[in-house]
């Protein structure tokens, strides 16, 4: 199997370095600045026979070098500065997205693209519309993070291991993120029985904050070492055809009522990619939420290059 990733920036080069150890595949580290794929590259060949473990990975500053990818993540563009939301990103990293996805579609028909650079629902449509691929293949890494971080602060909260909690974070990553205490559980036990109302809203409050709060102590970039390990998750998933469900941003055609938007909701992946997205029979008031947050992304997408 072969993977590329695009952007050998704080994300990329820490997935690169995640995907080596797994050893799941040959890996393609790819930067437009020239010498630093090479340099993150060479770093991580010493670490082998510490490691002693000889994985196969290689730079380019030559994206052709991703030609017949089975996987490519897309982590390159800018990350936002302190203050700075996601949408305000939207420009810059669409015209880097489209330059790179035009090439995805010459070079790797029938890989699987995981978008990471943000603003990620909006990254993800563009690189749908722009490969032209089919919707199981273009996938979004966002929501999978927040739920993680939903479930860290749920389990520092009640000081019990992050592994006993099942959390559930749809919508946009981004200000449209729709944290559901409704479904997420304990052990199979409603949070509700463990926090009360007032808890649960401080905790949904916190890990919709949790990226800006990151990036306002960083002062220089953004989180890497959850998001990576997101990204890797999403990746074994699919290269072992676990057909498990994740939180992703999909193209949904009618799904929740939604048509023509990628947003982050469960889906079943495999090696095929997006092999089923799952439909939470969502109450009024979350389905409203999340039909909100996709109109929000409508209107943003009529900003996206053609
Ligand atoms: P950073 O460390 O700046 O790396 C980005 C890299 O992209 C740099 O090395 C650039 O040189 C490179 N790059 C820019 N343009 C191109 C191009 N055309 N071809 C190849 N490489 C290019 O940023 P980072 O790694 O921290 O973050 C990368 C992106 O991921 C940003 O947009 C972040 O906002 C986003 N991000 C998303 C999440 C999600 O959960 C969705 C989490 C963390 C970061």
């Amino acid at each position: 199997m072969k993977i590329s990733i695009i952007g050998s920036g704080n994300v990329g080069s820490l997935t690169a370095m995640r995907l080596a150890q797994e050893g799941l595949a040959d890996i393609i580290l790819v930067d437009i600045v020239k010498g630093l794929a090479q340099g993150r590259t060479l770093d991580l060949e010493d670490a082998r026979p510490i490691l002693k473990y000889n994985y196969n990975i290689k730079a380019s500053d030559d994206i052709s070098e991703i030609k017949n990818s089975d996987i490519i993540v897309i982590t390159a563009g800018l990350t936002r500065k302190p203050g700075m939301t996601r949408e305000e990103l939207l420009n810059k990293n669409a015209q880097i997205l489209k330059e790179i996805c035009l090439k995805i579609k010459k070079l790797a028909t029938r890989s699987i693209v995981i978008v990471v650079t943000n603003p990620l629902d909006l990254m993800t449509y563009l690189a749908l519309k722009v490969t032209g691929f089919k919707r199981n293949q273009v996938l979004g890494m966002g929501i999978s993070l927040d739920t993680a971080r939903f479930a860290n602060l749920i389990a520092k909260e009640l000081n019990i291991p992050n592994t006993d909690i099942e959390a559930c974070v749809i919508g946009t990553h981004g200000e449209g993120m729709l944290p559901l205490p409704r479904f997420t559980s304990i052990k199979g036990v409603a949070l509700d029985e463990f926090l009360d109302d007032k808890k649960i809203e401080e905790l949904l409050n916190k890990t919709m904050s949790r990226g800006l709060e990151i990036v306002s102590l960083l002062g220089n970039g953004s989180a890497y070492f959850a998001p990576s390990a997101a990204i890797v998750s999403i990746i074994k998933v699919i290269a072992k055809d676990e057909k498990r469900t994740i939180g992703i941003s999909a193209y949904l055609n009618g799904e929740y009522g939604i048509k023509d938007i990628c947003i982050g909701v469960p889906c079943r992946l495999g090696k095929e990619g997006i092999e089923k997205i799952i439909e939470l029979d969502l109450n009024k008031k979350e389905q409203d939420k999340l039909s909100n947050s996709a109109a929000s992304l409508g209107q943003l997408i009529k900003q996206l290059p053609s």
